[in-house]
């Protein structure tokens, strides 16, 4: 399996809610790979990776800039060209330089624009108690304009004098949902002006990327799709409607980026060894106590992005196992097992109790989900530290055996084992 990750092409996705530490799973395998590319989502994902004692915080670029990997953002990701530039200027001031032969841009993806951020924002005001728990991006606006076939695209930027009319037409939709949320209509010439300012920055990085992508596979290159959030805010497949508004599970890696299913790949699942959501929705293994406390310190459980705090609970093999099935998971990085170091016992949901049923799989219905009462297996945990172990045999047999469990729980492999967040401290399971 092991050969698999290294020789082949790897789909990295996230098993649970986002956050479980794909950056740098990605940043390890993209030492490995020729190609880095994002399939979905926007500057909503937040990846933060330590190399060489740097912390490089990305949003909207794909990890494989900061190995000089050819990195490309397909026609599935929404892109917000002013959000890109800054986040482009925050790595440049890093060391890193970000050129048109590194970065690829697709000329077929869909731009965030201001209206996008300010309606997500202003919807989520007016939600109160109901809202989602969004990043505030825009990405859901962005999305349905996308699907609503009213968006702009990075292609329109170089078609200057059909812009004005294309935003008109985008307008006339927003200025009405606006109205209603009182906020002041939006000028058709301001925005297309600022749209014509940027094109001249944003248009050198633009191709097609299933050309790029196309020549890159018959030239026998290795690619790595960089999933962004997890399967669990998947639109189809998550606990909508607290989900964000792309596909995020592996399947979308062909799609969003215009290759074939067969060119995902090894399908690499992140899982973190607890569980993280931040946002509202169901969370049935969250905790409320001093336990759930320390894990959230020890684990800087904050949004990249946002800086909000996470939410904290105990591994859910449950959905774990769901994960799986939907994204055809061939192996486990398990992440941040040194976060459970010294807890007594350490707890695993195998079962959902739903009033009178157990059900192993997450219902679909908002209800049931609300009223699940998680089935646990208790697990002893170990004194010894995992933290920065770099082989198998420096693990506390212990913590061995959780990682033997959760295999057995989950059905499927753990393939690799993360055990800090420095790219070096990653230790290859089999
Ligand atoms: P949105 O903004 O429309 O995509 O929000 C909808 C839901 O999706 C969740 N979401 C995320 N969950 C975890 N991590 C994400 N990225 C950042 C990070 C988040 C941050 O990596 O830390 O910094 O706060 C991410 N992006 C979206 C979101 O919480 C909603 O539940
Ligand atoms: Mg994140």
């Amino acid at each position: 399996m092991t050969g698999a990750i290294i020789l082949a092409n790897v789909t990295v996705i996230g098993a649970q809610w986002g956050d479980e530490g794909k950056g740098k799973l990605v940043d390890w395998l993209s030492n490995r790979a020729d190609v880095v590319v994002r399939f979905q989502g926007g500057h909503n994902a937040g990846h933060t990776l330590v190399v060489d004692g740097k912390v490089y915080k990305l949003s909207l670029l794909p990890s494989g800039v900061v190995q000089g990997k050819l990195s490309i953002v397909g026609n599935g990701v929404v892109i917000d060209p002013w959000a890109l530039f800054d986040e482009i200027g925050r790595v440049e001031a890093l060391g890193l330089k970000i050129t048109p032969e590194l970065l690829v841009l697709a000329d077929n993806a869909c731009l965030i624009l201001p209206i996008h951020s300010e309606l997500d924002i202003a919807r989520e005001a007016a939600a109160g108690a109901g809202k989602i728990g969004t990043t505030g991006r825009g990405i859901g606006p962005a999305y349905e304009d996308k699907v609503g076939r009213r968006a702009i695209r990075v292609a329109d930027l170089a078609d200057l004098d059909a812009l004005e009319s294309k935003i008109d037409r985008l307008l006339a939709h927003h200025n009405a949902l606006r109205s209603g949320l009182g906020l002041e209509p939006v000028d058709v010439a301001a925005l297309t002006q600022k749209l014509k300012d940027i094109a001249p920055r944003l248009l050198p990085f633009a191709q097609p990327v299933w050309y790029v992508l196309d020549k890159a596979k018959q030239a026998g290159k290795r690619i790595l799709f960089e999933g962004a959030q997890g399967a669990l805010l998947d639109i189809d497949h998550g606990t909508y409607p607290f989900v964000t508004s792309s596909n995020t599970v592996a399947g979308q890696a062909a799609a969003g980026s215009g290759m074939g299913p067969k060119s995902v790949g090894y399908v690499l699942g992140i899982l973190k060894a607890y569980t993280t959501r931040v946002g509202s929705g169901p969370f049935p293994t969250e905790l409320f106590d001093e336990i759930g406390q320390g894990i959230a310190t020890r684990g800087h459980e904050f949004g990249t992005v946002t800086g909000r705090a996470r939410r904290v609970g105990w591994l859910d093999a449950v959905l774990a196992r769901q994960s799986i099935a939907i994204n055809g998971i061939d192996g486990i990085a398990l992440t941040k097992l040194d976060i459970l170091d010294g807890i007594e016992t350490i707890k695993v949901c195998v079962g959902y109790k739903v009033g009178d049923r157990v059900l192993d799989y997450l219902p679909a219905s908002f209800k049931d989900q609300q009223g699940i009462e998680p089935v646990y297996e208790e697990i002893e945990g170990w004194s010894g530290s995992t933290q920065g172990a770099r082989s198998w045999k420096d693990l506390p047999g212990n913590a061995v055996k959780y990682v033997r469990r959760i295999e057995e729980l989950i059905g499927a492999p753990v393939a690799l084992l993360s055990t800090s967040p420095e790219r070096e401290d990653t230790i290859l399971m089999r």
